[in-house]
């Protein structure tokens, strides 16, 4: 049965200095999903190694919390139907050479290692991740957009 979860997506600081805040955004928008939480802020080293853990090891890691770190991300909190799975495709897979064309990193990424977005892989990292980021007083839920509209519609 469809789903109904939220997510944690974030447009890292080389989409921030690109100038594609308004792109990944509006992909988000037009796919129906729900914004209920955004800021812009500087991620510290304690949240980038908290976001992170799951790659501590790893050869690419130092450089991964020096990239996060490295200007201001935009932290957003989106809600719908499948939206774990469903934001995963719109963004397309890590690497732009293994992307789907369409996606946010085929058209965007530069390389893996500066792939403009993030988002959480599964429920359980979205709620870790979303609590890293936000308070839920700063999570807007209250409000009903159009694509909750329209599924409330199939009863
Ligand atoms: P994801 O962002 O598609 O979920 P993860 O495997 O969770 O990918 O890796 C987190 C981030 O670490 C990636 O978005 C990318 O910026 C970076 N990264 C992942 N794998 C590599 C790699 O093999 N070399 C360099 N950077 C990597
Ligand atoms: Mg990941």
């Amino acid at each position: 049965m469809h789903k109904e979860q939220r997510t944690f997506i974030a447009v890292k600081p080389d989409g921030v200095k690109r100038g594609l805040v308004g792109e990944i955004i509006k992909r988000f928008e037009n796919r129906g999903f729900k914004l209920i939480g955004l800021k812009m802020l500087d991620v510290t080293s304690e949240m980038a190694e908290k976001h992170y853990a799951e790659h501590k090891g790893k050869p690419f890691y130092d450089r991964l919390i020096r990239y996060i770190q490295s200007g201001p991300i935009v932290a957003m909190v989106w809600k719908g139907y499948d939206v774990i799975i469903g934001s995963r495709q719109i963004m397309g897979a890590t690497s732009p050479v293994d992307a789907q064309v369409g996606t946010i990193r085929a058209d965007f990424a530069l390389i893996k290692e500066y792939n403009v977005v993030h988002g959480s892989d599964s429920e359980e990292s979205a709620e870790r991740e979303i609590a890293i980021y936000f308070n839920e007083d700063e999570i807007h839920d209250e409000y009903e957009n159009m694509a909750e509209m329209v599924i409330e519609d199939l009863g």
